[in-house]
């Protein structure tokens, strides 16, 4: 085929963006999770062609829109960035609800999705805010201590929200917008020290984003996130939300049906609650409690495209390293 052609909705949530495959993508088959793989293994370059410049940039994450596998969802969503596939992503959903609403294909009311880490469920309450209800989340390690070359010792917790986080309050950082480099390079530098130091999730789940805390003006926290190919969340995270609810949950700071407001580095929010659930056999012990944390956030469209992956063109599938 000389020329493929991709259809895409892009839209922000608190002004993260989300870029949607719409038309175009190859057929996949079987469970979510395995769909990844069949991606990730026979068509990576559709990742790449909608991620990486000359079409995209390293804070774009992209969606592709597959038939659920669960037949109970409205939709099937594998997302991903400018170096892997997510597990799950939060403001993605939300901005996929938001999307498939502008296309006429989802009315106001609860939807189901099916992703690779299980079915969430998202509420449209009109074009713009949606609720989703996440993944069950949950703390698995308290207090771990990692050290860091030029800082020293940095403490934080290693919590599950659709994705692995570890969370650091005590940082000494500012979180302000116009320190986002020297942020960026800080959690950088926890990231490769917790996997030098051998720290993991459960399962040796990497941990791929860390999140830094601080007091806010007009919410409950304010944070900066590190999403794993470098870029920073514009938005407070859907899923980094639902790991500081986790904690949030075991440390007995907020208790379920509560509200917490979390702020991103921009200044956008996400209102964030939990309902506590039982933990799953499949849990290590002593892990928890388990929560299944809902977030609200809103999400615009910012452009509907028609995306060209000519074969003459040198960088059809993007410019990679
Ligand atoms: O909202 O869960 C999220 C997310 C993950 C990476 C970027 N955003």
């Amino acid at each position: 085929m000389a020329q493929q052609t991709l259809s895409v909705v892009d839209s922000h949530t608190g002004g993260e963006p989300t870029r949607i495959i719409v038309a175009g993508g190859p057929d996949l088959d079987g469970p979510l999770s395995n769909r990844v793989q069949q991606l990730r293994n026979t068509a990576d370059y559709i990742r790449t062609s909608v991620i990486l410049e000359p079409r995209g940039s390293d804070v774009l994450v992209g969606g592709l829109l597959t038939p659920p596998a669960a037949s109970d969802c409205a939709a099937g969503i594998i997302f991903f960035n400018n170096v892997d596939y997510l597990h799950m992503c939060g403001h993605g959903t939300i901005g996929l609800a938001v999307t498939l609403a502008h296309m006429g294909t989802l009315q106001t009311g609860s939807h189901q999705f099916d992703t690779p880490v299980g079915v969430v469920s998202a509420t449209l309450h009109d074009a713009n805010r949606v609720t989703i209800r996440n993944v069950p989340s949950w703390r698995y390690r308290a207090g771990v201590s990692v050290e860091i070359p030029g800082h020293g010792p940095v403490t934080g917790d290693v919590a599950w929200g659709g994705n692995w986080f570890f969370l650091v309050s005590e940082h000494g950082q500012s979180l302000t917008l116009d320190n986002t480099d020297v942020l960026t390079r800080f959690t950088e530098a926890i990231r490769d020290a917790l996997k030098r130091q051998g720290i993991t999730g459960a399962d040796n789940g990497l941990i791929d984003h860390i999140e830094l805390f601080d007091i806010s003006d007009s919410a409950d926290s304010r944070n900066f996130v590190l999403c794993p190919g470098g870029a920073y969340d514009r938005s407070p995270c859907g899923t980094g939300t639902s790991a500081k609810l986790a904690c949030l949950a075991a440390d007995g700071k907020l208790q379920a049906g509560e509200t917490w407001v979390q702020e991103s580095i921009v200044g956008s929010a996400f209102e964030g609650s939990f309902e506590a659930v039982e933990a799953s056999a499949d849990l290590p012990t002593g892990v928890g409690p388990v929560i299944v944390p809902s977030i609200t956030g809103s999400a615009w469209i910012t452009a509907e495209s028609t995306l060209f992956l000519d074969e003459s063109d040198p960088f059809r599938t993007g410019i990679q390293a």
